[in-house]
């Protein structure tokens, strides 16, 4: 056979097996059989040298055009499987985004957290400022700005955690009418501010105490404002919070930083005011202390008592829940049984 023959029975058989190749390794080892140093068009290529010089540029031609068929169809062969490959990739991986997918389960803000932000909004929209406050607090600021000097009978109602002799976890958020109050521009206009957060006490728990649980802190202070405020103000807290329904009482009372003080008390939840085991007898729950700032406070804090003066109050988002809800037990909203938090979800 000639050389001639040689290379076109190369160029058919080339051609076959690569359009036979299924997969690129197939077509890749016809490249490397046909194509590659040891290859047979490789071979009858080295076979020239023994040509007469002028068929050498005739072969020599006519072995590049099978040379190049080979490659162009090597090359849209391998072009074409990849194209198959990625096609059943895309098949196989096919999504059908019309399933159902999996649910997420939900989470919501602690039952106490909820009633705070209740509140947040109700006092927002009166015009108050939220100030949060530190839970490790100075002596100073918990006690002694507070009308509670050192030695104070009083004190030992708010026995707590000491961190060092002079700082303590707070026993109440009234720090922060200090703090605010010093900070505070008076000729700017009124100082209207509420501020929740934790508190640490060396209560001994019952149904309706926790050693630590929460409080909001309320305060106005400015000209002319009066109990008349105050009440006013509670009310509008108990109608927001419980509805129409329950009634509030206010008790004469004694903070060192109020004068005159009361206890606020609400219907209690489960007898209507009855008497029972939770109200212990009385009809009634406290939920609050408040009163008008004592001179003194409003004098340690640098506001002239001549000129300002305004209500305080400090109430138990806790209890709130507990009269909300109908909780006969504060410790349950601390146990974290998720089966019992998830009964409480206002937003839904
Ligand atoms: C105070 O802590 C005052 N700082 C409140 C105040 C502020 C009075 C401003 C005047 C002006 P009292 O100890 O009564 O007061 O606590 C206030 C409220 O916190 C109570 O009415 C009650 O709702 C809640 N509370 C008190 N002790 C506990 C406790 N151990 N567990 C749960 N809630 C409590």
């Amino acid at each position: 056979m000639g050389l001639k023959e040689r290379l076109e029975q190369l160029r058919k058989e080339g051609l076959q097996q690569i359009a036979n190749s299924s997969d690129p390794d197939k077509v890749n080892a016809v490249r490397v059989s046909m194509l590659g140093k040891k290859g047979s068009l490789t071979a009858v290529l080295r076979g020239m040298k023994d040509l007469a010089a002028d068929q050498r540029p005739v072969v020599g031609k006519y072995a590049n055009e099978v040379r190049n068929d080979l490659q162009a169809a090597i090359e849209k062969r391998s072009a074409e499987l990849a194209k198959n490959i990625l096609n059943a990739k895309l098949q196989a991986e096919t999504l059908d985004v019309t399933l159902p997918g999996t649910a997420v389960a939900q989470g919501q803000p602690h039952v106490i957290q909820q009633i705070i932000d209740q509140l947040e909004d109700l006092f927002i929209g009166m015009g108050y400022q939220i100030a949060v406050g530190d839970e490790v607090e100075e002596e100073v600021y918990n006690f002694e700005k507070l009308n509670l000097p050192k030695d104070h009978p009083a004190r030992d109602m708010q026995d707590t955690f000491y961190v060092t002799p002079s700082v303590l976890m707070r026993t109440q958020t009234s720090p922060m009418q200090a703090r605010m109050m010093e900070k505070h521009d008076f000729t700017k206009g009124p100082l209207k501010m509420i501020s929740p957060g934790k508190v640490y006490r060396r209560d001994t728990d019952d149904p309706t105490h926790s050693h630590q649980f929460n409080q909001v802190e309320g305060l106005v202070v400015g000209k002319h404002v009066t109990m008349a405020d105050l009440k006013g103000t509670l009310q509008e807290v108990a109608r927001n919070l419980f509805g129409d329904d329950l009634d509030i009482r206010l008790r004469p009372s004694y903070f060192p930083f109020t004068e005159p003080s009361v206890e606020v008390d609400i219907t209690c939840f489960k007898c209507k005011g009855k008497g029972c085991a939770i109200c212990k007898n009385t009809g009634w729950i406290e939920v609050l202390g408040a009163g008008m700032v004592h001179p003194n406070v409003l004098q340690m804090s640098g506001v002239d008592p001549e000129k300002y003066g305004g209500f305080a109050f400090g109430l138990g988002p806790d209890r709130f829940a507990m009269l909300k809800y109908g909780v006969e037990d504060i410790r349950d909203f601390y146990l974290n049984d998720v089966r019992f938090l998830t009964q409480f979800n206002e937003k839904g």
